[in-house]
C-alpha cells in the first residue's frame, strides 16, 4: 500500500464582487468541500470590502477557507482555477472585477515563488480582507517567516472593511 500523503494546512482567500457575490463565495466553499484528498476544516465569517484596485467597481464579499488537502501545490492551484472557470469568471482586466477569486494564500510553512504561484500570497499582510477572516479562523498563525498573524491585526487598515449579517447580500 502506498504510504498515506500527509496532509498539508492551506488557507484560500475567497472573494467575488459580480453576480449575487454572497451566493458565488457560499457555491465556493461548497465546492472546496469536494475536492479530492481534502478536507474543508472551516471558513471564516463573511465581510463586505471596498474594492481594493483600479477605478470603480462594486464591493466586494470575501472570506477565507481552511483546507487540509493532500493535493501538491500546482494540483490545488488547478483545481482552484477550475472552480473560478465553473463559476463564470472572466479575467476581463488584471484587477479588475471578478465573480470569482480564489488565492492560496498559504500552503502548510512551503514558500513557493515561479512563474504560477507565490505563497505566502504576496500581499497577504496589507490587505484587511484577508487579514481579518484569517485571524477569525487561526489566530494563534505564525506565518513561513515566523512573525505572528496577530500582528498584522492591529497594525491592518480595517476602514472599508466591515462583517456581514448572515442575509445580506443575497
Ligand atoms: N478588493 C477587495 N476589497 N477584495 C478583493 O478580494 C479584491 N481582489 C482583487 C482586487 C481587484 C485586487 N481587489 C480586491 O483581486
Amino acid at each position: 500500500m502506498p504510504a498515506a500523503v500527509p496532509r498539508q494546512r492551506c488557507f484560500i482567500g475567497i472573494g467575488s464582487n459580480l453576480e449575487q457575490p454572497r451566493r458565488q463565495v457560499e457555491a465556493a466553499v461548497a465546492a472546496l468541500a469536494q475536492l479530492p484528498g481534502s478536507k474543508l476544516v472551516t471558513h471564516s465569517p463573511w465581510y463586505g470590502s471596498r474594492a481594493i484596485g483600479p477605478g470603480e467597481q462594486p464591493d466586494y464579499v470575501n472570506g477565507v477557507a481552511e483546507l487540509l488537502t493532500a493535493l501538491p501545490p500546482h494540483a490545488l492551484l488547478d483545481a482552484l482555477q477550475a472552480i473560478e472557470a465553473a463559476h463564470g469568471r472572466q479575467r476581463l482586466q488584471r484587477w479588475g472585477a471578478r465573480t470569482l477569486d480564489l488565492d492560496i494564500l498559504l500552503y502548510g510553512d512551503a514558500v513557493i515563488a515561479d512563474d504560477r504561484l507565490s505563497v505566502p500570497h504576496p500581499r497577504l499582510a496589507e490587505r484587511a480582507f484577508v487579514v481579518r477572516p484569517l485571524y477569525d479562523i487561526a489566530p494563534e498563525l505564525q506565518l513561513p517567516d515566523g512573525s505572528a498573524l496577530a500582528a498584522l491585526v492591529d497594525c491592518g487598515d480595517s476602514d472599508g472593511l466591515w462583517p456581514l449579517q448572515s442575509s445580506d447580500g443575497e
